[in-house]
């Protein structure tokens, strides 16, 4: 086991320092285990070590799948060795011919043992389980090289998976530590890590997802990222000074009320949003005043435009015309319908003037088609444009960078709706359980007697959660 962990730290499949992880988290070690594929001796010897851990805990199975990708060659090295069927689980499946999910040869009823690099909160193994339990596969035990020992164990327990492991995150780091390859220091930073993070299975039945990690990065950490948008840093600071992440949704006719709206709930939101086009007296010089307003109470602009057209016409929609949003407004949103060109349409516009654009990867009309893998084009779309595009509107976290914004729409105290199709959760649900960061609300705010006290009530509420989800007790 000695010469495993300095193995792996020697290949650098064992890192410390500080690493934001997928779920935002920042984690003083890194584990990445895709390199030992590169060190053929090392790949052997971790491939020796799975299958003889499971042989001396008397683990009885008939073909093996390794959770891709990492576990692919380690489970073919332990089926060809040792005269094993294996089963290879595909990612996605195919779009043509068989439509196979899962390649080789199922014969129902058997049982089949899963081969995994790291474990960490259990979702991967449990879904490779999922997949093959589906084609009639027995799955009662899972091999895992390293256990990060942060819930997973537990929570395919839960599911009828009973995990072993070749060593755990912490036996490796007391190895290194004795090796004097780590610090002390970083031992006890590491450890405390652990013991923080332990995810707990969901509530509910606990065979799908797993509650987010308890632990998550505050605004003002996102805020410097080196990979967060100027804009959205500012966004991120003053939504942590002001203790806000409620935008209003300022959808009034009348020029005097939107300035009326921004000058009262000002101190209390960190966006103001308009649809300017419905404005029905509208003047430059009402935006004038309006910008007066963002600036002196500190809230960014936000004109809902959803352009979504060929590049070239978008350019002029947000740049001309009687408007001139680029002039004045800080954000700005896009569907990605049209495709990249809608953004770099407007980027060519907004990036000289320091703007930024949200994408729409969902909405929260009933019947709405911004699901699946339009959603995730709208993803990609914004990694790729990330000079620009700060972040989404959708009803969920839909990328686990933090250094992108979710906006969501339909948020109103009490679940619901409107007559047009518009769905409403509340802010509770939508940024504790959702993971979304700021809550859009219109009516919920407008359709009350003294809009200062209902826009404090969600202020308050979606600030609550936020601190709850970050790990930090509002019970003081
Ligand atoms: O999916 C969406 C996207 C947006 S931007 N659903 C929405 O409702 N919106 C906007 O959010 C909508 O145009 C409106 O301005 C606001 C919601 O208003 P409310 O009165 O229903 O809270």
């Amino acid at each position: 086991m000695d010469v495993l962990a300095s193995e792996l730290h020697r290949v650098a499949a064992l890192r410390f320092g500080e690493f934001v992880l997928k779920s935002g988290l920042v984690s003083p070690v890194y584990v990445d285990l895709r390199v030992v594929v590169s060190h053929p001796a090392l790949l052997n010897q971790v491939a020796h070590l799975l299958f003889q851990t499971t042989k001396d805990a008397g683990v009885k199975y008939d073909c093996v799948c390794g959770v891709p990708y990492t576990a692919l060659p380690l489970a073919t090295i332990i089926c060809s060795a040792n005269q094993i069927p294996m089963l290879i689980r595909r990612k996605e499946a195919k779009e043509y011919g068989t439509k196979r999910i899962v390649e080789g040869i199922i014969n129902s009823g058997e049982t089949c043992l899963i081969i995994e690099d790291v474990v960490t909160t259990g979702s991967s193994v449990l879904e490779t389980a999922e997949v093959l339990r589906k084609e009639g596969l027995k799955v009662t035990d899972a091999i895992v090289l390293l256990d990060r020992e942060q819930g997973g164990g537990a929570m395919l327990e839960k599911n009828g998976i009973h995990l072993h492991s070749v060593c755990t995150l912490t036996k490796v780091l007391k190895i290194l530590e004795q090796q004097k390859k780590v610090a002390s220091v970083m031992v006890t930073k590491v450890e405390k890590f652990i013991q923080e993070n332990v995810s707990q299975p969901s509530e509910q039945n606990g065979t799908t997802s797993m509650k987010r990690m308890c632990k998550e990065m505050s605004f003002g950490a996102r805020a410097e990222l080196p990979e967060t948008h100027p804009l959205a840093a500012r966004l991120l600071r003053l939504m942590e000074k002001k203790q806000s992440n409620l935008c209003l949704s300022a959808d009034v006719t009348k020029s005097s009320e939107l300035l009326r709206l921004a000058a009262v709930l000002g101190p209390s939101i960190c966006v103001l949003k308009t649809h300017i086009d419905i404005l029905e007296d509208f003047t430059l010089e009402v935006i004038k005043e309006l910008r007066v307003l963002a600036d002196l109470h500190k809230f960014l602009i936000f004109e809902d435009r959803k352009f979504a057209d060929i590049g070239n016409t978008v350019k002029h929609q947000y740049e001309g015309g009687i408007f001139k949003i680029a002039s004045w407004s800080d954000i700005v949103n896009a569907h990605v319908v049209p495709g990249p060109g809608v953004v770099k349409g407007l980027k060519a516009v907004g990036r000289p003037l320091q703007r930024g654009c949200l994408l729409i990867g969902e909405m929260s009309s009933e019947g709405s088609l911004a699901t699946g893998e339009y959603t995730k084009a709208a993803v990609k779309m914004a990694e790729e444009h990330t000079d620009f595009v700060l972040g989404f509107i959708s009803g969920s976290r839909i990328v686990e960078k933090p250094e992108f914004l979710h906006f969501t729409p339909g948020v109103q105290m009490q679940a619901g709706g409107d007559s047009l199709g518009q769905k409403y959760l509340s802010p509770q649900e939508v940024i504790g359980k959702k993971g979304s960061d700021i809550i859009i609300v219109g009516r919920g705010i407008l359709s009350a007697p003294n809009h200062l006290e209902e826009a404090e009530t969600y202020r308050k509420a979606a600030w609550e959660s936020y601190l709850q989800r970050i790990g930090v007790s509002t019970q003081v």
